[in-house]
């Protein structure tokens, strides 16, 4: 039976997505909601996780009445290997993208291109110094070399263990150790994952588990992190600033280009482009009143964090975005990019434009990005961009709303610099109770919630029970449209948390970047970790993503998990139809890393099992 239809109140909690999801039924535009009830209900097989299709004796499916597939691989083996095969997804995406930012800082630090640059010096040499890279008295560039190659060498098969792997406490990497699920080579756990679900290798459920939990360590430690501080080398390491967020950044008298993905490469290159005098003076040629640029998803947040750009939506508004009518140009990398995006720009004059070899879309215009033409193909896309702005239909254009006003920027050095130096003034209030306990709440839009209750609800409950969030990926915007990203956010948390914020100036949520960026919140678990002298599973922190959708959120979560970190989802991976790998997700992990996952629909029941976790960990600390 079909799902009945739900209204747009039922659909998000934002006045933006509701005007434009009545627009788009005006314009007969067709959305994920749509589509979502087309395809409801779901293939009960898939949803469990019980259909296998990695051979052609089969595709196999087990039920009560045939248990066992032809080769005679039970339910368990099954779901343990789609397990395995999904997270994997998820930390090749992070961990190609990793790939991508060493290849532009290689091609930076050999001189191979004019168009990139090093943009923090210091901290190239900050992560040099941390990884053994003599540095003293040479250049920069012949350091960065050295760099590359490390990085380089963490995707491959010859080393024991990765090289960010001294960020680790040392009690974590015993448990790995024990486990024996220390990462090694990136692409070596992803290629061992593949063979390992291959018909006839990993046959025992809890084994495939714990290399799904290495793979993902490979991403967390490796991919991500690497993506992350390349990033900030290049690109400039955020500090905070403020910003705006919601459809309302989109403006009605000028061309509107988007970037949507997740690597900073080209839409770098888009920013500067918008702001060349040549190009402006273009746009105001052609009757445009300027050229105006905002982002979406995490190539959003990665252009927020470090420039300020605004922000129009996450995941569940990149549809939305375009039925506008205002907007003349998409440009995406890669990720999380909705192919219905190409059909949605169609019914109105939106071009998309792919940038990636690896991610194009037919139908969408195709310029390759490289380091070497990345300035140029910038300048060509946004000529594009405001040819387009003669195209747009005045009559078909409705902006909702008023911008919110956000402040972001928080890595981990912007957090230490606000506190003063280090992180003991955070520890202090920790171990004072006005600050109880630290979440990071991460991940996408799905359409089987309403738009943001989980991701809006949880952040309010967990600020009033005094509970610091950390925000990256798609909760980023729905935190930030709804005012936890500012200061005076504060006036929703608890007497603790308004203090703190007060004195510090700083929003109840933090924001601290894309998904990528969830390597800083791992980085930032060792230092207190560390500073504490125990370890991650041992602090008052948690992680959740109450809305997610992607291989790569879990990916997130289980690397999370095997760091010793208590991870909620808002609903299951497709594991539920074995008993042996649902048990070992939600409890089994437990006793093998310090921290398991927890499954919840409910946001206000998930703040208490997250309350619940950091208040025995406090007690666990000798903290009240
Ligand atoms: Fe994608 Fe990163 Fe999820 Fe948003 S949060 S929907 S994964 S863009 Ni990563
Ligand atoms: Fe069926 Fe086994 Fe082949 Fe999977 S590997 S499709 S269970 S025969």
């Amino acid at each position: 039976m079909a799902k009945k239809e739900l209204s747009i109140e039922e659909m998000s909690i934002h006045q933006d997505a509701k005007a434009m999801l009545a627009k788009a039924k005006n314009d007969g535009i067709e959305t994920a909601w749509d589509r979502l009830q087309q395809q409801t209900p779901h293939c009960t097989f898939g949803e469990s996780g019980v259909c296998c299709r990695i051979c052609v004796m089969g595709p196999c499916r087990i039920s009560k009445k045939s248990p066992l597939g032809v080769c005679g691989a039970d339910a368990d083996v099954i779901v343990a290997r789609n397990f395995g095969r999904f997270v994997t997804g998820g930390a090749a995406g992070h961990s190609d993208h990793g790939r991508d930012c060493i290849e532009a800082l290689e091609a930076v630090v050999e001189k191979e291109t004019d168009d990139y640059t090093i943009a923090d010096p210091e901290k190239l040499l900050r992560i040099a110094a941390e990884l053994g890279i003599a540095s003293e008295g040479r250049d920069v560039m012949e350091v960065g070399k050295e760099l590359v190659d490390i990085f380089f060498s963490d995707f491959a098969s010859r080393k024991q263990e990765l090289a960010f792997l001294c960020r680790v406490p040392e009690k974590r990497k015993a448990i790995w150790d024990k486990l024996g699920i220390t990462p090694r080579g990136v692409d070596r756990e992803i290629a061992e994952m593949m063979h390992r679900t291959h018909m006839g290798c990993d046959n025992d459920a809890a084994n495939t588990m714990l290399h799904s939990a290495r793979t993902c360590l490979a991403d967390g430690w490796g991919g991500s992190m690497i993506a992350t501080e390349i990033s900030d080398i290049l690109f400039g390491t955020p500090t905070p600033q403020p910003s705006k967020v919601n459809l309302g950044v989109l403006k009605e008298d000028q061309v509107n280009i988007l970037v949507h993905g997740h690597n900073p490469i080209v839409s770098e290159k888009i920013l500067e482009a918008v702001n060349d005098p040549e190009l402006i003076a273009l746009a105001k040629e052609k009757g445009a009143a300027g050229i105006n640029l905002a982002g979406l998803c995490c190539t959003g947040n990665e252009l927020m964090m470090r420039k300020g750009v605004p922000m129009a939506g996450n995941h569940l508004m990149t549809e939305l975005a375009i039925v506008t009518g205002a907007v003349e140009l998409i440009v995406v990398d890669y990720q999380c990019i909705m192919p219905s995006l190409v059909q949605i720009g169609n019914c109105y004059h939106t071009k998309m434009i792919t940038t990636a070899d690896k991610a194009r879309f037919t139908g969408a215009d195709h310029y390759k990005f490289t380091m070497q033409n990345g300035r140029e193909q910038a300048q060509n896309v946004v000529k594009l961009a405001i040819e387009g702005f003669s195209r747009r239909n005045p009559d078909r254009v409705d902006i909702p709303g008023e911008p919110v006003d956000i402040l972001t920027g928080f890595s981990n050095e912007a957090i230490i610099n606000a506190l003063g130096g280090s992180l003991t003034p955070l520890i202090d209030a920790i171990k004072a109770g006005k600050i109880r306990g630290i979440v990071g709440i991460v991940g996408c839009n799905n359409p089987k919630f309403k738009q943001d209750h989980c991701n809006v609800t949880l952040a309010q409950e967990l600020i009033k029970k005094d509970i610091l969030v950390l925000a990256t990926g798609c909760v980023t915007t729905a935190l930030g449209k709804v005012g936890l990203l500012m200061p005076d956010g504060a006036d929703q948390a608890g007497e603790g948390m308004q203090e703190i914020c007060g004195s510090l100036g700083i929003p109840p949520v933090l924001h601290v970047g894309s998904c990528v960026d969830n390597a800083r919140i791992l980085q930032a678990c060792a230092l207190i970790a560390d500073e504490l002298g125990v370890d991650i599973s041992d602090l008052p922190v948690g992680a959740s993503s109450p809305e997610w959708y992607s291989e790569k959120a879990a990916a997130i979560g289980t690397y999370a998990v095997a760091s010793g970190i208590y991870t909620h989802l808002g609903l299951p991976p497709n594991i539920l139809g074995s008993e042996v790998v649902t048990n070992l997700a939600v409890e089994g992990l437990e006793k093998l890393v310090g921290a398991s996952f927890a499954v919840e629909p409910d946001p206000v029941k998930a703040a208490v099992l997250l309350d619940t976790r950091i208040q025995q960990k406090r007690e666990g600390l000798g903290l009240t």
